[in-house]
């Protein structure tokens, strides 16, 4: 079995963060290892939440793994709370990496053409540093824009922009960069990507559902680990990514009794086990 590490916080609630990629990708049959960064009673999209800061952790748990020879086939990143941690995640993969395993990062830190509550322009600049370091990376729109420094832009781009954006990401330094998000048309939503060894663009889109939901980023990036650690394709990895997430929206919005503050990725496991079987099936 593959084991993972994935770094970032804790929601309690929420749907987000560590609450979805753990059992996620756990369902894909991935083991999958865990640091939290810091504990919120909820996300960051709540009044009033609670945080406890869990930075002075890190170092020590990885120290531990260190010595017990542990390693990994994928590091992924979500939320980061500080620059200082960002800091430590970086100093994590130079300890971790090796020439086979993939580090993946979500620089999750804006969306709809804001930053998260608590972040600003230099740690959107240490964000640009950690992704540099990456294999692969996978900002939505808003976020690709803060890396890029450029104007976000909201709708009305065509697809050369995109690919252009997508260059200058790899040209920061990570191998592969995806963006989430990017619509052409006002009803298509779906993601794009470029894998810079093969000079490979990819894109990958579904009918846009008109209703926005807090922690899709995060369903959307556990699934493409779980996919790729299952030995499937990138592009094949989006694919299915892109559609159990637009699953998750569908089945919340049928759910008269679903929380505004994330989506029912748990009622549509089953469906995402089946895509992942079948795609592995006819690799
Ligand atoms: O879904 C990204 C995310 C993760 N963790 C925390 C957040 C957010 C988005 O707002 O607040 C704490």
């Amino acid at each position: 079995m593959k084991k993972i590490v994935t770094i970032q916080d804790i929601s309690c609630v929420g749907k987000c963060s560590l609450t979805v990629a753990l059992p996620v990708i756990s369902a894909m049959g991935i083991e999958t290892a865990i640091i939290p960064t810091a504990v919120l009673s909820a996300h960051t999209a709540f009044e009033g939440f609670t945080f406890c800061d869990l930075t002075n952790e890190i170092n020590k748990i990885s120290e531990h793994w260190k010595k017990e020879n542990i390693n990994f086939s994928a590091i992924y990143t979500g939320y980061l709370a500080s620059e200082k941690q960002i800091q430590i995640v970086s100093d994590f993969f130079d300890k971790f990496k090796t020439e086979k395993n993939i580090v993946f990062v979500d620089p999750a830190m804006a969306d709809n053409g804001v930053l998260y509550k608590g972040f600003d322009k230099s740690f959107v600049k240490k964000m640009a540093n950690l992704c540099a370091k990456a294999d692969i990376i996978i900002p939505n729109m808003t976020e690709a824009s803060f890396i890029l420094d450029t104007e976000y832009i909201g709708f009305g781009y065509n697809e050369d922009y995109i690919k252009q954006m997508l260059v200058n990401l790899c040209k920061l330094g990570c191998k592969t960069a995806v963006i989430t998000g990017v619509s052409f048309k006002q009803d298509e939503i779906g993601v794009m990507s470029y894998d810079s060894e093969n000079d490979k663009f990819f894109k990958y889109f579904n009918k846009k559902i008109l209703r926005e939901f807090h922690g899709t980023g995060d369903v959307f990036a556990s699934t493409c680990v779980g996919a790729l650690m299952n030995g499937l394709s990138l592009d094949k990895s989006l694919e299915i990514s892109a559609d159990y997430t637009t699953e998750c929206i569908k089945s919340t919005l049928e759910d008269k009794n679903a929380n505004w503050y994330g989506v029912n990725f748990e009622e549509k496991i089953p469906y995402l086990l089946n895509r992942i079987k079948t795609a592995v099936f006819i690799l």
